[in-house]
């Protein structure tokens, strides 16, 4: 399948299409939408105001609390009898956020979904083994639609069950694989252990995403496997995945499909725009959707957009990897980090896995961190056998490495977020693994 067209045209052919579907998704909103009707009344803007690019930024925000407020259907567009399918995130509280897709919005969905097989090197020849969970998560629809657009053939295993994923993807000759990055790495140990030899096998590209993940983990999973990372990102609220895609060419940042979702950063203090190359909060505003478009929607991811060429040839802007959200960000005496750049620093290390859970507790007035990390097989094997050998010295010494690789580890952290934590080495497979997005964070600090 060839490119769509609007992924190479020029940018002021763009702003263009971008603003002609602008104006009517406004237009559209605030005839088909109470909730949006009174916001824009509000605020004192009528479609007719919007006659620039520029002009978005006289329309209200949405939050993922307005969808929550308006549970389960009251921020639709459409009527329920053009809706054809729903989905919801569960959240970690309260009521899920829901979404519903008219025959449009899923076909746009194809659409992009395509567009990021297409990217990331997915051709009809190709048997693309779809591990992302299928269900109210957008994960496993959405990158089935996009991969039988393609004319690949879908195996559709959603999630879990790793025996079984493991015996398809060597039985069936799987050449794509579509999951999170840590469920790949739990495939990836199982496997190993299986004493499966997963270079060997016809896989080629995988399509990673619905978490952070790191560049170091893109060269630790492209050598185990011996196949090509794309990062692939989206959520549910603005379409599922397809939001925005690598290109297997460059894999340099993820171009938005912004013929669809109109991007903008923003100060996530503030609420103003920032320009291009600053790092802020993502904001889009759906511009092809009519189950339920969202106006200047708060994503709370964070990263920076950049208009420069991509060598691919696609002149759609890219987005930097998403490192984290305003709200796993963790502000400790001060410092503000994300998770996801401790694993940048184990995967540096020797001897410890990417399974890791940072801690935060308070004691006293003082926040405490403590970052776990799994040890690797190898590592727990030597230790396990010179215990059993009983030999005094070879235990001391594994103790000695041990104590160490704690030291480096907590070096590296201090060296890199500026903090001091504390590193606890523990035993394989005692951090719980997730069929979906890895957990984290456990945040006992009192609210
Ligand atoms: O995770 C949709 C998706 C499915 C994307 C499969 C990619 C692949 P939600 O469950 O609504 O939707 O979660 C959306 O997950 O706001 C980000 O914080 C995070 N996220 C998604 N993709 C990435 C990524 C799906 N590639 C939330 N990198 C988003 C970093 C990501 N974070």
């Amino acid at each position: 399948m060839a490119w769509d067209k609007v992924e190479t045209i020029d940018r002021s052919e763009m702003r263009q299409i971008q603003l002609g579907r602008l104006q009517k998704t406004v237009g559209y909103v605030y005839e088909k939408n109470a909730v949006y009707k009174k916001k824009l009344d509000v605020l004192g803007v009528k479609p007719g105001d919007i006659r620039s690019l520029e002009d978005i930024r006289r329309l209200p925000f949405t939050t993922k609390q307005d969808i929550r407020d308006n549970y389960p259907f009251n921020l639709f567009s459409a009527s329920q009898e053009d809706i054809v399918e729903y989905h919801a995130t569960s959240g970690t509280t309260g009521k899920p956020v829901v979404v519903g897709y008219t025959r449009n919005d899923v076909e746009l969905w194809t659409e992009v979904m395509a567009r990021a097989c297409t990217a990331g090197g997915v051709t009809k020849k190709d048997i693309v083994q779809n591990i992302y969970g299928y269900g109210l998560f957008t994960g496993g629809l959405g990158a089935h639609y996009g991969a039988i657009r393609v004319g690949a053939s879908v195996i559709p295993m959603s999630g879990g069950n790793t025996q079984r994923q493991l015996m398809m993807m060597q039985d069936f000759g799987s050449t794509v694989v579509t999951c999170t990055p840590s469920f790949l790495m739990h495939l990836y140990e199982v496997g190993e252990q299986a004493g499966v030899d997963f270079k060997k096998l016809p896989l080629r590209v995988g399509l990673f995403g619905a978490e952070p993940w790191s560049e170091s983990m893109r060269q630790s999973i492209q050598e185990k496997f011996g196949i090509l990372a794309c990062d692939l990102y989206g959520l549910s609220e603005i379409i599922g995945p397809g939001v925005s895609f690598e290109c297997h060419e460059v894999r340099k940042g993820l171009h938005i499909n912004e013929d669809c979702f109109y991007p903008e950063i923003i100060n996530p203090e503030t609420g103003d725009v920032l320009p291009p190359g600053e790092q802020g909060e993502l904001v889009f505003t759906t511009i092809g959707n009519e189950g339920q478009p969202l106006l200047r929607y708060r994503t709370r991811d964070i990263t920076r957009l950049t208009y420069e060429p991509c060598a691919c040839g696609r002149t759609l802007v890219k987005m930097e990897r998403v490192t984290g959200r305003t709200d796993d960000m963790l502000i400790i005496r001060g410092v503000n980090f994300f998770p996801s750049q401790i694993e940048a620093i184990i995967l540096k290390r020797q001897g410890v896995s990417p399974h890791y859970i940072v801690a935060v507790d308070r004691k006293g007035s003082m926040d405490e961190v403590e970052v776990k990390i799994e040890v690797t097989d190898e590592f727990m094997t030597k230790a396990a056998a010179d215990v059993l050998k009983g030999s005094e010295q070879d235990i001391l010494q594994d103790v000695m490495i041990a104590k160490q690789k704690m030291e480096n580890l907590k070096r590296d952290i201090k060296d890199m977020i500026g903090i001091s934590v504390k590193v606890s080495l523990v035993p394989p497979g005692t951090i719980p693994r997730s069929e979906g997005k890895a957990k984290r964070v456990e945040d006992r600090r009192p609210r």
